[in-house]
Formats: structure tokens, sequence, C-alpha cells
């Protein structure tokens, strides 16, 4: 089995997460030319995006089709609760990140040179951004993980991006994302202290760090 990654993306890493988290046994591989629109990559996702499993043949795409799909053949440790309730509510959390959060959030990434930036957009994106921290701050456990003691596919989408909001916002002069957010800031100091997130988005930062060599 294979994951099509690249360590600065979020969406591949919440995959890693739950890779390294239940010790997996999945090949984690470069995307082929190092270009998510290469003609072999295109032949394997025809969406050109990143991450996609080959699951021994059968090929998945979107990171939380191929979370639940981990969760399903490595069950242990479970990702997912056991109750019908609990496991609608971890989805209601990655189902969040991914419609709601993570794009405000995208937007902002073609906008960091400040001397091509849109300010409009800059400001719409952000305040957009600042909408759904806000009511992120509303959803999550008090104390613990994103939904409460247990570790969940919710931290697995939740903390790469929280890695991108903390490391980005200061670039535009916004207020930093923990800031006037106190169960979010609490989340965030518990969550990296798993040895899956710590593993994943140390390979994120290396890669962040990487680029901004490259962009200097
Ligand atoms: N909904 C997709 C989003 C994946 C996504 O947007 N990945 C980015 C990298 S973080 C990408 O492939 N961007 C290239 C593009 O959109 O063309 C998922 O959950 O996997």
């Amino acid at each position: 089995m294979k994951l099509y990654n690249m360590n600065l993306s979020n969406f591949a890493t919440k995959c890693r997460i739950a890779i390294y988290d239940k010790g997996a046994k999945v090949e984690i591989v470069a995307i082929p030319g190092n270009d998510s629109k290469s003609p072999e990559y295109l032949k394997l996702n025809p969406l050109g995006k990143v991450p996609t499993l080959d699951a021994d043949g059968v090929v998945i795409g979107e990171s939380e089709t191929i979370n639940e799909y981990l969760e399903d053949k490595f069950p242990t440790p479970a990702l997912l609760p056991k109750s019908p309730e609990a496991r609608a509510r971890v989805r209601s959390f990655t189902r969040f990140h991914d419609l709601y959060l993570e794009p405000p959030l995208r937007a902002l990434f073609p906008q960091m040179n400040p001397k091509t930036r849109d300010e409009k957009v800059v400001n719409d994106k952000l305040t957009e951004l600042n909408t759904r921290l806000d009511q992120l701050e509303k959803m999550l456990a008090d104390g613990g993980f994103a939904t409460g003691p247990d570790f969940t596919l919710a931290d697995c989408a939740l903390a790469p991006t929280t890695f991108f909001a903390v490391n980005m916002l200061g670039m535009f002069g916004a207020k930093p994302p923990l800031e006037g957010r106190p169960k979010l800031a609490a989340w965030w100091a518990h969550v990296q202290t798993r040895p899956s997130v710590k593993k994943a988005l140390g390979e994120m930062a290396e890669a962040l760090a990487a680029m901004n060599r490259g962009n200097r």
C-alpha cells in the first residue's frame, strides 16, 4: 500500500498522522515528477490533488476517505469511537475542517507575497477564517483532544491546518490564531504531544523551512 504524499500538504499530513498513529504498513512515496499535475499522477488521480492512496491496486482519493479507509483496514488503535453518536460527532469535526475551516486559509496561500497581494482578498479571507476559528473554539471539548479524552480522526484533520494558521497568519499582520481562544490554545499544546502528530508536523515544518530557504 502506498500514500502519494507531499510533506508540506496539510491534507497529506492528515493521512500521515493516521498512518503513524496506527503504525500501518503504508509506504509514503513522492508524487511522480513531484508535480500533482504530471501526466503520471493524473492517471492515478484525475483531480490532481494530494494525497492519493494506492490500496494494493485500488486507488483512493480524498484525505478523509483515505483516513476512514485506514480506520476500517487497521482498526487498532481506533481513531473513531464506538457509539454512532460519538462517531458522528468526530465526523462533524472532519467535515467542518474540510468544508469550512480550511478553504479560507487555503485562499491566503497565493497572497503571501506582499508585492502582489490583493488586500481585499486578504481581509475577506482573514475575516472568514477568524469566524471559523471562533466556531471551532465553541466546538472543541473542554480539555484533552478535539472531541474529548481520546485522540481521533478529528485531531488528525485539525492539527496540520492549525500548524499553517499558527505559522502563516503573522505574515499578514493578523492576530495570532490562539490569542483569545483558550480552548484552541490548550488543544494545540496537547495535540502536539501525540507522537504521530509530532512526527508529521515536524516533517511539515522541515518542508516549510526548505520552501522558505528556496524563496529567499
Ligand atoms: N479535498 C481534498 C483536498 C486536497 C488538496 O487540495 N490538496 C492540495 C495540496 S494540500 C492539492 O493537491 N493542491 C493542488 C490542486 O488543488 O491543484 C482532500 O481532502 O484530499
